[in-house]
């Protein structure tokens, strides 16, 4: 499919770059700063060769979410959006920005996306799952009462917000103790990123705002797979805020890209979920390859229609892309 949007591509600026990298040594790992850091010779070429349009851009992981100093969280947001933006303004056929957010202040996040959205027509929110706030053994997640204010200005300026993987603490991770394998992104990250994603759901977030739209990647973070047994057990017990049911919030406030989980079996499995207009194509560059994404999308036993749908006419109406 030719002019396919991917709405979960990274870049990094210098003082990100390099911790993305997690195993020096080793060649998959060596090349991702390079490509993080290249937004228009290798990345571009690739995107040519998959028939990818336009990368909807945002920040590395965990890029701004593990800088404890508040202040600091703010200056840093700033020049990677400002950077952003200048990359975007240089080739805006190809490139769309999801802004970077200093959630450790919730009043500033607000403000930096109403600049980013107003200065740059960036579309949204990219935010690498909790912030460490003050300390670095810290975890702040945005169900939290204090940033209600910041999801009324999300919700007010109509953009969505990618909740996007990020690295558990050391310090909160016993039940990986003897595994550090399965931390980061072959099993830890989706864990993360559901449990943040269940916690929104469940605080009644989506009952004060509900025209808030979440995105998550890696095909629903494994939430559809066990969405009807969350609600079957929640049936049976009390003391949770929100008014609906898991189902309800997830089919009426998320969507799910792709990134980074090209199964067929899976994509079905979100497309019966969620229905094929909440479901988008990501690659997840450069931690993904452009081809492989492509060459499995491209291909993957579904409605032409939805592949269509998917592949582009979706992030067009969510992001509104020209
Ligand atoms: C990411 O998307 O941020 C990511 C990593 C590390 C491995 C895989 C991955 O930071 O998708
Ligand atoms: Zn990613």
């Amino acid at each position: 499919m030719q002019g396919k949007i991917a709405v979960e591509e990274h870049f990094a600026i210098g003082a990100t770059a390099a911790k993305s990298v997690r195993f020096p040594q080793h060649p998959y790992w060596s090349g991702i700063e390079g490509k993080l850091i290249d937004l228009f010779d290798r990345r571009l070429a690739e995107m040519d060769a998959s028939g990818i349009g336009c990368a909807v851009l945002s920040l590395n992981a965990n890029g701004i979410q593990e800088v404890p100093e508040a202040a600091k969280a703010v200056a840093l947001a700033r020049e990677a959006n400002d950077a952003l933006a200048a990359a975007v303004a240089k080739r805006p056929d190809r490139f769309a920005a999801l802004a970077a957010l200093p959630m450790q202040d919730p009043q500033a996040a607000a403000a930096e996306l109403q600049r980013c959205v107003r200065d740059f027509n960036f579309k949204g929110a990219l935010v690498n799952g909790f912030s460490q706030v003050g300390t670095a053994d810290s975890a702040v997640y945005y169900d939290l009462p204090q940033y209600r204010p910041f999801w009324a200005e999300v919700e007010r300026l109509g953009v969505p917000f990618y909740l996007h993987p990020r690295y558990s603490l050391p310090s909160r991770r016993q039940r990986y103790e003897g595994h550090p394998w399965l931390t980061g992104s072959p099993w830890d990250f989706a864990e993360e990123t559901a449990i943040h994603s269940l916690r929104l759901m469940g605080c009644g977030l989506f009952d004060e705002y509900p025209k808030l739209q979440i995105v998550i990647g890696h095909l629903g973070e494994r939430i559809p797979f066990d969405l009807w047994r969350l609600d079957h057990r929640l049936s049976k017990l009390p003391g949770r805020p929100a008014k609906r049911t898991m189902a309800e919030y997830f089919r009426q406030n998320f969507h799910i890209t792709t990134s980074g989980n090209f199964c067929t079996q899976s994509l079905i499995h979100a497309i019966l979920t969620v229905g094929a207009d909440r479901v988008l194509f990501a690659v997840d560059y450069p931690f993904e390859d452009h081809a492989e994404a492509s060459t499995w999308f491209d291909a993957a036993e579904i409605a032409e229609h939805d592949r269509i749908k998917i592949g582009r006419d979706n992030a067009r109406a969510l992001f509104g892309l020209d």
